[in-house]
């Protein structure tokens, strides 16, 4: 196993609110990744590279042990099925909620109720454990366009402000699990590499606590 610790992790929210943790680490990368094309960046230390990758993609990276370490949001761990990663820490960023919602609570009572989400597992289980038989459909995006034409009763996603729901004429209707970024650990890079990984987990523990 080389010397160098690989962190995946992806662009956008969860890059932007990781910056600070991984900074108290000592880890600063190089280039800005919102402008750079480069998809493996040279950080302030020598002995960390971080891989840009999409959010979904996380997690089979670090399981594969092709990334040591990765930040992944709940949401994305909770689908994921692979058990070559350890989740050690809530890192508390990308706050949100996985939520059911639609534009009434009634579902049409006609046939078996009709989910529309990219969190087939989450949903099904949800759902199972209400006790209530539900058709899961897998969509890639745009859920919420699903109630308005038909092809769902309701859908299950991500809701921030609630904004995005409101704009389509959709309500939040129940709640699922409350939603952060956790970071993930390879096995066996857990076991091979513990003495670079163990200080780079405490240094982020320590600035997630004095955050909150
Ligand atoms: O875009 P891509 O397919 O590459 O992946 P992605 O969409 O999963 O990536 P990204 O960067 O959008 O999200 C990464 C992670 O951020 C998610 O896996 C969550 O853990 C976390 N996160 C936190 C969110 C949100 N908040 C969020 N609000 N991810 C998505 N949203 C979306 C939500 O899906 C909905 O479309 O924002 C919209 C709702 O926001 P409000 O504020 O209008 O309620
Ligand atoms: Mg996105």
């Amino acid at each position: 196993m080389s010397k160098v610790l690989t962190i995946a992790v992806s662009k956008g929210r969860i890059f932007k609110d990781a910056l600070p943790l991984l900074a108290e680490a000592g880890i600063v990368p190089i280039d800005d990744p919102e402008t750079s094309r480069k998809l493996i960046l040279d950080t302030s230390r020598e002995d960390v590279k971080l891989v840009l990758i999409r959010a979904s993609d996380v997690p089979t990276y670090v399981d594969y042990g092709a990334a040591d370490i990765g930040i992944a949001g709940k949401d994305v761990l909770m689908e994921y099925e692979g058990d070559g990663l350890y989740e050690l820490l809530d890192l508390k960023i990308a706050c949100c909620r996985l939520m059911v919602a639609g534009v009434t609570d009634v579902p049409t009572e006609s046939s078996r109720l009709r989910i529309a989400t990219k969190y087939v597992n989450s949903a099904r289980r949800y759902f199972a454990s209400q006790g209530k038989q539900a058709e899961i459909i897998k969509l890639y995006g745009s859920m919420e366009l699903a109630p308005l034409v038909g092809l769902s009763d309701w859908i299950v996603d991500l809701v921030d402000t609630g904004n995005t729901l409101r704009a389509n004429g959709l309500a939040p209707l129940q709640h699922i699990a409350d939603i952060s970024s956790r970071l993930i650990v390879n096995k066996a890079s857990m076991k091979m590499k513990h003495a670079a990984v163990k200080p780079l987990i405490d240094c982020m523990a320590r600035a997630v606590a004095e955050r909150s």
